[in-house]
Order: C-alpha cells, then structure tokens, then sequence
C-alpha cells in the first residue's frame, strides 16, 4: 500500500488555523488584535511604505495574515521531549537557546518553528517554548512537591501520543490521520479552569514565583499567548489604544525605521481568569489566575552575529541612560533615546548589506545581464539584483533578560551558568537546537547562488 501523507507544512498550517480559532474563543480581545493587524497590515502594503520594504511578492507578502506565534511552559523534560516529537510531525524544530534564568525566570527556552526559506513561506507558525527549571527552586521541600505534582500529569492526550508513533513509524499522517492529530494536539494548548492542585498550595507555589503557579498548577501548558505579526506596530499600538485594549506605553525593541530590524513588540495585561480548585477540608474553592496576554509584533529583517552585537550594546547603552517607567510617563523620553542610540544603524538595506549586519536575500531586476567579473556589490550598483531582507524568525528575550539582570546589578554568573544549561536543555529535549545565524546564512547563500545561476 502506498499511503498519501500530508505535508508537514500543511498539517503546521491546519494546526496554527486550529490554535488561533480556539484563542479567539478563549481569549475575545485576541479576536479584536486579529483585526486591528488586519487592517493595519493591508493600509501598510497599499502605502509607499510597501516599496521600501520591499518584501518577496508571494512569499513574505502572502504569509503575512496566517502569521502568528504562541507560547507555552513546560513542567518536565518528558513533556518537552514528547513536544518535540509532536513539533516535529508539524515540520516545527528547535531553534536557538534562551537562558531566561538572569532576569529571575526560572525557565530556559527554545523556539519550535520551521527552518527552511520554503516551510517559512509555507507557514511561519512558531512556539516559543520553555521548561521549568526545577534546581532554580531554592526551597528544598517545595521542589520536592512540585516534582511530585508534575510527575503525576499526563499533558497529551492518548491519540495525541498514538499519532505521533504512527507518523514516526509510517513516515507521515494520511488525511484523516492528520486532522484527528491536529484536533488532539490542540488539547494540549487548551486553557483549563480545573486546577490540578489545591488552592493552599497554589498560594505557596505563586508565592514562590508566579510562573511556578502557572506551570505547576493546570493539567496542560496552556497556550499563553498568539501574537499576529503587523507591519506596523505603531498604527497597530494606536489601533489597540482606539478600541481601549490596555496596551503597554513602550514598543519593545528596536526604535521605528524605514527599514525595520529584527522584532518589535507590544502586549497587554493577562487576563484574569476564574479557577476551581479541588475540595480540600475546607471544601471546594474558587480563586483566579493570571497567565494569558495579548501580544502584536513587527518582524524586520535578520541581523548577522556582527549586527546582533551591536544592536545588544545599543540597547544597553540607551537602556542604561533611560529605563521606561512603568507607568509610561517618560515614553516619549525613551523613545527619541532609542531612536538616537540606533542612528549607529544605517537605515537602508544596501548600508545594512555593506557593512556585514543584516542577511540578505536577492531579487534578479535584469534577467538579461551578463554576469561575468561582477561582485555582489557591482551586480547591485547595477540594479541587476536587489535585496530583499530575510525576515527574522526568532525571539529576543535574551537582551530582555540581560538587561532585567544589569538592573539589578547582578550580572555575575550568566555566563558560567549558561553553557552547561544549555547541555541539560538539549538532553531534556532529545536533540540540539538549531543555530539561528546558520540557518539565516544558508538562506542568504542559497539566494545569490541561485540568482547567479540564472544570470549569464
Ligand atoms: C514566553 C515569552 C517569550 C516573546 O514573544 O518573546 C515570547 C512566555 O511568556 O512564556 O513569547
Ligand atoms: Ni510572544
């Protein structure tokens, strides 16, 4: 018999439709963003401002609405194991390592998405992922229970686990297959209002740090948020402001330029969630929780390690001059300090191109034109390529966490903590992850070799 299997793009696409049907009844003000970035984003390709973006027609343009990334806290190294196996069915991989653990975050990180130009244009879904890091929680009796707690939870569903084999053994999922897959895994990410533990324990484990409550407590890793990509977070943020969704007073990341890099992003506050708590001595109790929030992002393109460096020193240079108040009240402050930091960018992509800080695809503009003797540089000064960028597709809570750390004045031990971190990461998760700056470099090298090809 030979079997049809569906694609692993197509299932990830099915799956990020599912998620994002699902937050929308979970999460109404989700809905709301979707809309907001909709609009946004077609007033944003209809403008000049479309030109000088100069995105893929048909690649970067037609991704953009299916665009979205969550995220969700592991308790185990089983369930980050099991997760990536079910990833994987999807064609989502683990790229890049986030130590979250200097800015008080007991958790470590990677990102589930797709790795190659052609899964990215397919559907760009990712998941920021993170596992709880159990050595961090100093209070010996408390990690004890928390173990307990966790060892007792099964986070995938029977069918869920039984699919996963079935693709791994039989190299796919036919259609059928898939679309049970697709409605089981979501399962997984569904918010549950039943919490798993009581809610004197739930006080002590929140007490201990939020986040632990939020791991520990449920019988899944509730998805915590979708973030729609825009491509323009500023209209977006005053769209969010006009429909009186409480967004943040400060974009994160880079200031606004014509020529956008890597990730800007703003979110509003979670939302407080009713929880049963099951019946102790005292009976059954309601409380609440905090976990879901509402995010939108602006993706601009990718930098090299050269560019990533100085975009790190930047922000910390600005970041050390002025810190956003939380209150928002010196915004404006911060953001002509960002804007000025980051004059040390050039703001156009062939100044990004020269000195080495962006990754660069290219568009043949003279299919006709003769190639011979002629450097990258010269086939762009004579118009017979142009750049396109390449679309960051990761994450930047690293700096965020680097920062938290200078702040409070404790940067020692990031460093001599994070390489072996890393190492429990990988062994927890079954495999390495990828390396971000590599990925982006084959695209790059694949697109000049490509368009030299097709040059005579
Ligand atoms: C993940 C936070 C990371 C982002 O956009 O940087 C993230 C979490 O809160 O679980 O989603
Ligand atoms: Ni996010």
């Amino acid at each position: 018999m030979t079997a049809t299997f569906v694609q692993p793009d197509t299932i990830r696409a099915d799956f990020s439709a599912a998620m994002s049907a699902m937050y929308r009844s979970e999460v109404p003000a989700y809905g709301d963003l979707l809309e907001i970035v909709q609009d946004t984003n077609s007033a944003t390709l209809d403008s000049p401002a479309a030109d000088i973006l100069n995105l893929t027609p048909d690649e970067d343009t037609t991704r953009i609405s299916q665009e979205r990334h969550g995220a969700i806290r592991l308790g185990t190294a089983q369930e980050l194991a099991m997760m990536a196996r079910v990833f994987a069915v999807m064609g989502m991989f683990p790229v890049g390592y986030y130590d979250l653990s200097s800015a008080a975050v007991p958790v470590h990180s990677t990102a589930f998405r797709p790795k190659t130009r052609a899964a990215l244009a397919a559907n760009p879904f990712r998941v920021f992922t993170s596992l709880l890091r159990l050595e961090l929680i100093t209070d010996e009796t408390l990690r004890a229970q928390v173990k307990e707690i966790l060892a007792k939870r099964q986070i995938f569903t029977k069918d869920a686990i039984a699919l996963t084999e079935k693709a791994e053994a039989n190299g796919g999922l036919t259609p059928a297959d898939a679309t049970q897959f697709v409605a089981e895994v979501l399962e997984t990410f569904r918010w549950h209002a039943d919490a798993c533990v009581d809610i004197a324990t739930f006080d002590q484990l929140n007490a201990a740090h939020r986040l632990i409550a939020d791991v520990v407590s449920f019988k899944g890793p509730h998805i915590n948020h979708l973030t729609p990509r825009t491509l323009d977070i500023d209209a977006a943020q005053s769209g969010m402001v006009a429909r009186g969704l409480p967004a943040k007073a400060i974009i994160e990341g880079p200031p606004r330029r014509k020529c956008p890099i890597l990730l800007r992003q703003t979110s509003f506050k979670a939302l407080e969630e009713v929880v049963n708590f099951p019946a102790t001595d005292g009976g059954a109790a309601v409380g609440s929780h905090t976990a879901r929030f509402g995010e939108i992002e602006q993706r601009g393109v990718a930098l090299t390690p050269k560019g990533r460096a100085l975009y790190d020193a930047t922000l910390a240079s600005v970041r050390a001059q002025i810190l956003p108040a939380g209150d928002g009240s010196n915004a404006q402050a911060y953001m002509d300090a960002l804007a000025t930091g980051f004059e040390v960018f050039p703001d156009d992509w062939r100044g990004l191109y020269d000195q080495g800080l962006a990754y660069f695809k290219f568009i043949v503009t003279k299919p006709e034109a003769n190639k011979d003797d002629h450097s990258p540089a010269a086939l762009l000064d004579a118009d017979i390529l142009t750049l396109s960028p390449i679309i960051y597709e990761d994450f930047l809570p690293v700096s965020a966490a680097g920062i938290f750390q200078s702040n409070l004045g404790d940067d020692a031990d990031q460093d001599s903590h994070s390489a072996s971190s890393q190492a429990t990461f990988e062994t927890a998760l079954g495999t390495a992850v990828a390396d971000e700056f590599a990925l982006y470099q084959q695209i790059a090298d694949a697109s000049l070799a490509d368009c030299l090809n097709r040059l005579n």
